[in-house]
């Protein structure tokens, strides 16, 4: 008798799951399914899980091919599974290729094609509706979205598209998705818009998918226009869609916990918000390149900006900038001056120089300092006159961190506004706001 084995969350139950138990089966004579509890999935990072464990079991039971089921609790369980239940094959999706590689000591491992396409859920009447997302852009950022997707359950990423179809079939093909050459066909295929392509075009693609009734995130910065961000807002309010900006660090939990602290009063009043983000780049990138809009503070702008918002507000008295830069006339490290009626505050962003990449908060009785990348927020420590007292926080950062604000957008799409605090539309106004006026500047330099 063979004995197969496979684990998953299984929340949401839908035909790829339908689809991989069948075939699991399939495999061999016996199959037993793991399925994670809500602590598990949260200690490996996978987030807005919806359905209790009981229901999720009761799912996996109804499809029939389950011998039997299990609870999978830990790391590391699979392994001592493997012995304990004396299995031949492991067998799980094809979004894990190589990861479970380790067990092949002990038994046969499997990787089957994962089920393209999903968009509904399976075996009862469920409120919460999978959302499809489909990516316009193919670049880094892009590349980085999907398997960070992949852990928030209630998405699936279904398609992409790029102007230049080579491209997008390039990026289809490497993650097991669709590619569409008709941006007609691209929108009807998606239900929220993730805009990843380069910054000049963001207005355009949220204009044109908030007009095809789609949801959109779109990557920093939203617009580079105040009117325009401010246009946008009030147009996907009138659609009755969301509309939101992707500034990662807005979303993790450690920025979270820092405002907080940095709120509480444990500095006493905040005097001053220094914040430093320099990531050096090779010269013939866009960012590089693009003599119209590319360059340090546009492309790092946004996350410096945003503790001193949160923080200050949006109601600056001053606002001076100071750039090096190249021949091109784009801006290699850039200096951002802002006077609030009781406090100052520095943004400084590099692409062609590089420091220290420090987020300090400076404040009547001490000062918290957060270490690069404080963009992703998981140390910090609140000091005082004495240089003996020092307080220690962290806070748990997973993977590349899309995954926190892919899960606030959805809970925003699912009807809770609890969150759009974390980056309210002010903030992406006052931000853009910024940057139109240093492009401004810029232009009438040259
Ligand atoms: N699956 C699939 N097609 C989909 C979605 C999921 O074939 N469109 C597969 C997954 O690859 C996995 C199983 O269905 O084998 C369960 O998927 P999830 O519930 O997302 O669980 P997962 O996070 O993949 O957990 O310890 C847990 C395991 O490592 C897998």
């Amino acid at each position: 008798m063979v004995r197969v084995i496979t684990y998953g969350t299984f929340d949401l139950f839908h035909e790829g799951h339908y689809k991989l138990l069948q075939r699991a089966k399939q495999l061999g004579d016996y199959l037993i399914v793991g399925v994670t509890t809500e602590e598990y999935d949260q200690a490996r990072g996978k987030l807005n899980v919806v359905d209790s464990l009981i229901t999720r079991i009761e799912n996996v039971k109804k499809t029939g091919f389950a011998d039997e089921i299990i609870v999978e609790e830990s790391q590391g369980q699979k392994f001592r599974d493997i012995k304990k239940y004396n299995i031949d094959i492991f067998t799980v999706g094809s979004d894990w290729v190589g990861t479970f590689d380790y067990l092949k000591d002990y038994c046969k491992v499997v990787y089957l094609d994962r089920t393209k396409n999903i968009s509904s859920t399976m075996l009862r009447v469920q409120e919460t509706q999978i959302q499809r997302i489909g990516i316009i852009g193919t670049g880094r950022i892009a590349n980085r979205f999907i398997p960070e997707a992949t852990l928030v359950s209630g998405v699936n990423t279904r398609c992409v598209y790029n102007p230049n179809y080579k491209s997008a079939r390039a990026f289809a093909d490497k993650w097991g998705i669709d590619a569409y050459e008709d941006i007609e066909e691209f929108y009807r295929m998606s239900d929220i818009v993730y805009i990843a392509s380069p910054h000049v075009t963001h207005y355009e693609y949220i204009k044109q998918a908030l007009e095809h009734g789609k949801h959109v995130l779109c990557e920093k910065p939203l617009c580079l226009d105040r009117k325009q961000v401010k246009e946008l807002f009030a147009y996907a309010k009138e659609k009755n869609l969301i509309l939101f900006e992707g500034i990662k660090t807005a979303y993790c939990p450690g920025f979270a916990k820092l405002l907080g602290i940095a709120c509480s009063g444990v500095i006493g009043n905040i005097r001053a918000v220094d914040a430093c983000f320099t990531k050096l780049e090779d010269s013939n990138k866009r960012e590089l390149i693009d003599r119209e809009y590319g360059g340090s503070f546009t492309e790092l702008g946004s996350y410096c900006l945003l503790p001193i918002l949160k923080l200050f507000g949006q109601d600056y008295e001053d606002l001076r900038f100071e750039a090096i830069e190249d021949k091109n006339g784009i801006d290699l490290y850039t200096r951002v001056y802002m006077r609030y009626p009781n406090g100052l505050a520095t943004a400084a962003c590099g692409l062609g120089v590089k420091s220290e990449g420090k987020l300090l908060i400076s404040g009547t009785t001490g000062y918290i300092v957060v270490e690069a990348p404080w963009w992703k927020t998981s140390y910090f420590e609140v000091h005082h006159e004495n240089p003996g007292d020092v307080e220690r926080f962290s806070e748990r950062f997973l993977g590349d961190g899309l995954r926190y604000e892919i899960c606030d957008m959805l809970s925003m799409i699912n009807g809770d506004t609890r969150k759009d605090f974390k980056l309210t539309r002010g903030d992406s106004e006052t931000i853009a706001g910024i940057m139109e006026k240093f492009l401004e500047l810029r232009r009438a330099q040259k």
